[in-house]
């Protein structure tokens, strides 16, 4: 997400920016790295990770060992959702990136991080966008969230306001979290592939967890690089998506653009807070 992308694509790669997966070219150690980091995350993930998310990892069968073939895992993807899993060599234009996403594709990088990467790495590689993202395609609702979603990038690049939809993508996709009866669950890709954040997002007492409003969520700035200040609670998918439906966005981003960002950190009286953080993690860094 941090950097932008060459504006046509590179060697190798179709006018979409798709490539071939290559899933026979995996070295034993890359297969090994994927393992590991399902390991990992699969111990810690039972009762942090929403249903859905848990859900789709097993109708997916994403627990067998190695890196998933991407063929395979999209005809399982398409019988439950009719979405497809296509192989890119790293970030895309935004705009290639929505046209996938509104037609039911959801672009993966085909490399995998090295292992001395399994902590953290920027840009988006097999384990972070299948792991992360793909178990919540099985769910049909959310599944019709990202296609949504795509047809609202799409608009927003029009209205030359992608930076207010970028952050609804942020807060849910990447890092929301959702209230189930047993508690808060996590269902974004960014937390639920991080062995870090998946504890600290749930458990540490240092960030904000707010209920999710769409334009609060979109005036808010967020970090790339360091764990979330705040994260933002939905009540279902159900309502996500309907709001995402619903909601007129034009004039949404037209009176956004008149009122300023809410920085990482800050609550606002309207603001119905779940947890309010103590900062300390944020706090403890800014010292050093
Ligand atoms: N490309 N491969 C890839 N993955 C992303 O998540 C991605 C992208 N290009 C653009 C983009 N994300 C953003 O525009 C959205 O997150 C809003
Ligand atoms: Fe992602």
């Amino acid at each position: 997400m941090a950097d932008i992308p060459p504006q046509s694509p590179p060697p190798g790669a179709a006018a979409d920016w798709t490539v071939p997966q290559n899933w026979g070219h995996y070295t034993p150690e890359e297969h090994a790295t994927w393992d590991r980091l399902f390991a990992r995350q699969a111990k810690l993930l039972p009762g942090r990770a929403s249903d859905a998310w848990l859900r789709g990892l097993d109708v997916l069968r994403l627990s067998r060992p190695g890196i998933p073939d991407f063929e395979e895992l999209s005809e399982r993807l398409m019988k439950l959702t009719g979405w497809q899993v296509v192989a890119v060599p790293g970030l895309v234009p935004d705009d290639v990136f929505f046209d996938h996403m509104a037609n039911r594709r959801f672009v993966a990088g085909n490399f995998i991080r090295r292992p001395d990467q399994l902590d953290y790495l920027q840009e988006p590689d097999v384990f972070h966008d299948v792991f992360g993202h793909v178990p919540m395609l099985a769910d049909p609702v959310f599944a019709d969230y990202l296609v949504a979603y795509g047809k609202g990038g799409q608009r927003a690049l029009g209205l030359h306001s992608l930076r207010y939809l970028a952050r609804l993508y942020w807060y849910t996709v990447e890092f929301g979290l959702i209230a189930e009866p047993e508690g808060l669950r996590i269902y974004g890709a960014g937390i639920v592939s991080s062995y870090a954040e998946s504890r600290f997002a749930l458990d540490d007492p240092s960030p904000n967890r707010i209920a999710f409003d769409l334009a609060r969520v979109m005036r808010t700035e967020y970090r790339i690089d360091d764990f979330q200040q705040n994260y933002f609670v939905i009540p279902s998918f159900d309502d996500l998506l309907r709001v995402t439906v619903e909601t007129d966005f034009a004039p949404l981003y037209e009176a956004i653009k008149h009122r300023p960002d809410i920085p990482v950190a800050e609550l606002l009286p309207e603001d119905e807070v779940l947890t309010r953080g103590t900062q300390a993690y944020a706090l403890a860094k800014a010292d050093h």
